[in-house]
C-alpha cells in the first residue's frame, strides 16, 4: 500500500434521488479528515473536488424516472471518467487514492481507475448489492448499479467507461447485504461474486466474514479496492444516508472490519460514499466515515 494518501472529492448526487449527498466530501473534511489521516501515520495531500455541474444545469430529458432506464447517466459518466483518470494518476504517482463521495455511482470511476491494467479485487461494504442494471432497476438511480456496471452487466456490457475488465467477479465480495430487489437478487445468485448477508455476520461474526472476504478478494494479484457505503452501518450509528436500512453493522463491527482490512496490507484504493449531511445528525455520519477511513489506513489506539 502506498504510504502517501491523495484525497479526491467526488461531490456527485446524480446517481441518487436525494440532494445533499453532493455535500458529502465537505462534511467529511469538516469532520476532521486531515487530522485523522495524520494520526494514522500517513502524509496526505488533498486534491480538492472534481467539478460536477449543478443539477439545475442538467439535461431535462433525463429527468423522468422510468423503468428500464438510468437517470442522469450522461452526467454520471462524465464525472466517472474524470474520477477514473484521477485514481489512475494517483496510483501511477505512487500514492494511495482515497475517494470521498458523493453517491455510490462514483464507484464506477474509482474501480475503473484502480483496475486499469491491473488485477484488482473488490470488497463492497453495503446494505445493498448495487447490482441493478438500467434494465432491472426499479428506481433508475445509478447508485443502485455500480457493481453491475463494473462487471459489465446488462447494457453496461463492453462499455469502455463502466465495464472494468481488470476486475474478475471471482475476486468481488459483497458484505452486509440486507436489502435487494428481486432481479438484483437473482443476478447476484447467478454471478460468481461472493456475497455475505447480515445473517452471515450474525452467525459467523464480523471477524471471520471479513477475513474470508479478504481471502477471496485478495487473491487478485494487485490488491483490493474497498468501497464503503455508509448505509452498511445501522442507521442508529449512521443516520446521514439517503437509503437507510435497519439491522446494519454496529460501530464496533465496522471498526473491526476495517482494521482487519488494514492488517492485511493489500488495500490499493478506498472510497467512502453516501454521506448526506442534510439527513445527518450533528455530522455524526461524516465523523464515522473519517474514523473508518483512518482505521482502514492503519490508525491504531496503541
Ligand atoms: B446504494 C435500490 N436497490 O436500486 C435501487 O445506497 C436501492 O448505493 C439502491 O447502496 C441503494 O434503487 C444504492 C432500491
Ligand atoms: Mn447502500
Ligand atoms: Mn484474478
Ligand atoms: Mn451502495
Amino acid at each position: 500500500m502506498n504510504e502517501r494518501v491523495r484525497v479526491i472529492g467526488a461531490p456527485l448526487d446524480y446517481g441518487a434521488d436525494r440532494r445533499g449527498v453532493d455535500m458529502g466530501p465537505s462534511a467529511i473534511r469538516y469532520a476532521g479528515l486531515a487530522g485523522e489521516l495524520a494520526a494514522s501515520g500517513r502524509t496526505a495531500v488533498d486534491r480538492g473536488d472534481l467539478s460536477v455541474p449543478r443539477a439545475e444545469e442538467r439535461d431535462p430529458d433525463a429527468e423522468t424516472p422510468v423503468r428500464g432506464s438510468a437517470k442522469f447517466l450522461r452526467e454520471v459518466r462524465d464525472v466517472c471518467e474524470r474520477l477514473s483518470e484521477a485514481v489512475e494518476d494517483t496510483l501511477a504517482a505512487g500514492e494511495f487514492p482515497l475517494v470521498l463521495g458523493g453517491d455510490h455511482s462514483i464507484a464506477i470511476g474509482s474501480i475503473q481507475g484502480s483496475s486499469r491494467n491491473a488485477d484488482v479485487g473488490v470488497i463492497w461494504f453495503d446494505a445493498h448489492g448495487d447490482f441493478n442494471t438500467p434494465e432491472t432497476s426499479p428506481s433508475g438511480n445509478v447508485h443502485g448499479m455500480p457493481m453491475a456496471a463494473a462487471l459489465g452487466h446488462g447494457s453496461f456490457a463492453g462499455t469502455d467507461w463502466a465495464n472494468a475488465p481488470g476486475v474478475d467477479p471471482e475476486n468481488v465480495v459483497l458484505v452486509g447485504l440486507r436489502s435487494l430487489d428481486e432481479k438484483e437478487r437473482l443476478a447476484i445468485r447467478e454471478s460468481p461474486v461472493t456475497a455475505y448477508t447480515m445473517s452471515d455476520i450474525d452467525e459467523r461474526g464480523i471477524t471471520a466474514v471479513t477475513e474470508e472476504a479478504l481471502e477471496v478478494a485478495g487473491s487478485a494479484a494487485d490488491g483490493i479496492h474497498v468501497s464503503l457505503d455508509m448505509d452498511w452501518l445501522d442507521p442508529k450509528e449512521a443516520p446521514g444516508v439517503g437509503t437507510p436500512v435497519r439491522g446494519g453493522v454496529t460501530y464496533r463491527e465496522a471498526h473491526a472490519a476495517l482494521e482487519i482490512v488494514a492488517n492485511r496490507k493489500v488495500l490499493r484504493s478506498l472510497e467512502v460514499v453516501e454521506v448526506n449531511p442534510i439527513l445527518d445528525s450533528g455530522n455524526e455520519t461524516a465523523s464515522l466515515a473519517v474514523e473508518l477511513a483512518a482505521s482502514a489506513l492503519g490508525k491504531r489506539i496503541l
